[in-house]
């Protein structure tokens, strides 16, 4: 391989997907949402003459008969067979490689035989140091991210690299990286070791950056938009005349105390994911969830519906506490508390966590299949269910959350018939639907394939993007 020292470069950005768009297992409305932000962050630190392209294969077609210089890859866990594929044809085809992204800072070994270089924890610093050494000729190895992270002087985000028409969410954007908080079942403190564990950018940045996004809907997809608090209000102050509506994530002491939450509403929050995760006090000790420990989560609902926001509630299934109660339990739980959509998950230990190592130890890892670490499948021997009972449960409460007569008892539990009706339109339009909205998927994809159509769409998108409804004003509370 020899390095192009002087002259621009060819990169080419791939987020890989676990399966191909065509295959009957694709949900198109999931993983339809988001744009890769991180790859456009990356992309940022680009000369002016570099050229670049970003592929997302969840939303288009790769195409592996070109030959870039650099090609860089991110690895989340359910997508790293495919990625490896990916590089090693690139690799046979004379590219410089680089893995980056969760899964190769978890396990850096499996990946490093794929790439020629691998990058662990966030790229702000380690993309650019790599950048001037591939320019220079030697490129290294291991990049690692570590002390020095932080995102002040960053350039912005290459969202021209992005094909908004190919996304529900267009607008969505992050401003903080990692979580103050450490949970056992969590990849951030293995990902963010060394160094600041949760950091933002200035707050003059970020509402920036706010500015640039068309429309009126914004989807924040940090892990906790509420962790900094200094932050949280100063952003939310520099909100307050942009006429913003948004979604957000945060955690459940974060909603209870001061008057944080009631900045967030006024200056547009309208949904939040709240990680309620367990209903039992024992799991919170033991996946060291203790910002829930003792906390009131019925204050929590009562407290987001007097603002008028709507709740994602995730509810994690399978901790070492959970009977074969929990499913019914959470759910009538779920319903009682007029929670708008509810996102369960069968507990999953991701390599590089401490709930992982603790499994390891106790010999209860069934399954290193990373294609099935996707949170709806069993890869470990629960300490109280059957990895059946598991399964099933799960499966249970999906269906009982999403029937038409629980939609309707959740949206009762509001006080007046709007927020009744929002609710039901919401919960009815994400889960009810989603086979229409993936027809509809299915076939704008198609049409892409017919230039005619393609302009139409187009056309559409441009107009719908700055009206006051945009597309993505109808999935408001949906998060992976
Ligand atoms: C958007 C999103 C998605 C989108 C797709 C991803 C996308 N478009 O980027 C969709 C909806 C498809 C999705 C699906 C899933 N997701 Co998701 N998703 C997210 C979410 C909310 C935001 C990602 C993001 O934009 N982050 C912000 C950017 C700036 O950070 P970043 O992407 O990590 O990129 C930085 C670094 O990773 C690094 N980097 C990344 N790649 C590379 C490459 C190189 C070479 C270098 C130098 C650096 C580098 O540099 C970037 C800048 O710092 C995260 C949570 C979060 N807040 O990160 C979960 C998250 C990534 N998802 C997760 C999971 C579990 C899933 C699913 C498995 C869920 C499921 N049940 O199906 C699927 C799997 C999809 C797949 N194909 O593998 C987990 C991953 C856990 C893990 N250990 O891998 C996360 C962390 C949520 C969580 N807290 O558990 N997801």
């Amino acid at each position: 391989m020899s390095i192009p020292v002087h002259c621009p470069l060819r990169v080419k950005f791939i987020l890989p997907a676990l399966i191909e768009a065509t295959s009957p297992q694709w949900r198109p409305i999931k993983y339809s949402l988001f744009p890769p932000l991180g790859l456009a962050t990356l992309a940022a630190y680009l000369g002016p003459d570099d050229e670049a392209v970003i592929v997302d294969e969840h939303v288009e077609k790769l195409s592996l008969n070109d030959a870039p210089d650099l090609v860089i890859i991110q690895v989340y866990i359910t997508n790293a067979y495919r990625a490896y594929r990916i590089a090693d044809h690139y690799r046979t085809q004379g590219a410089f490689v680089c893995l980056g992204g969760l899964h190769v800072t978890s396990l850096p070994d499996e990946a490093a035989p794929h790439a020629d270089a691998i990058f662990l924890g966030p790229g702000e610093q380690t993309f650019p140091a790599f950048l001037a050494d591939f320019r220079a000729g030697h490129p290294g190895k291991i990049y690692r991210s570590a002390s020095g992270r932080t995102l002040d002087r960053v350039p912005p985000i290459r969202r021209d690299l992005i094909q908004r028409n190919r996304y529900l969410v267009p607008n969505s954007i992050v401003v903080t990286r990692g979580c103050p908080q450490h949970c056992d079942f969590c990849y951030k403190d293995a990902f963010f070791e060394n160094g600041r564990g949760f950091y933002t950018q200035r707050v003059d940045d970020a509402l920036r950056e706010i500015e640039r996004l068309p429309g009126r809907h914004l989807y924040f997809l940090d892990d906790h938009l509420l962790g900094d608090r200094r932050f949280a209000e100063s952003l939310f102050e520099g909100m307050r005349g942009m006429k913003r509506v948004f979604q957000g994530a945060a955690t459940v002491d974060s909603i209870l105390r001061g008057n944080l939450i009631e900045r967030a509403a006024e200056a547009g929050m309208r949904s939040i994911f709240v990680g309620f995760e367990t209903l039992t006090p024992e799991n919170l000790k033991s996946s060291n969830k203790r910002q829930n420990l003792g906390r009131d989560y019925k204050a929590v609902t009562d407290r987001l519906h007097s603002l008028g926001i709507m709740v994602n509630g995730s509810f994690v299934f399978g901790m070492d506490n959970d009977g074969d109660d929990v499913f019914r339990r959470t759910v009538d739980w779920a319903i009682e508390h007029g929670i708008t959509t509810a996102t369960f998950h069968i507990q999953t230990p991701y390599p590089g966590t401490r709930l992982y190592a603790r499994m390891v130890e106790q010999g209860r890892i069934l399954n290193c299949n990373w294609d099935l670490y996707d949170t709806r499948h069993v890869v470990y021997r629960p300490a109280r269910l059957t990895a059946e009972a598991l399964k099933t449960g799960y499966d249970w409460a999906y269906r009982e959350f999403y029937r038409w007569g629980s939609i309707a008892q959740a949206s009762l539990q509001h006080g007046t018939v709007k927020h009744q009706l929002k609710h039901f339109f919401y919960a009815a339009g994400w889960k009810k639907f989603e086979p229409l909205w993936d027809a509809m998927i299915r076939a704008r994809q198609l049409a892409r394939m017919t230039p005619l159509l393609e302009g139409v769409l187009s056309r559409i998108s441009r107009r719908s993007s700055t009206a006051e409804v945009a597309p993505e004003a109808m999935f408001p509370i949906i998060q992976s």
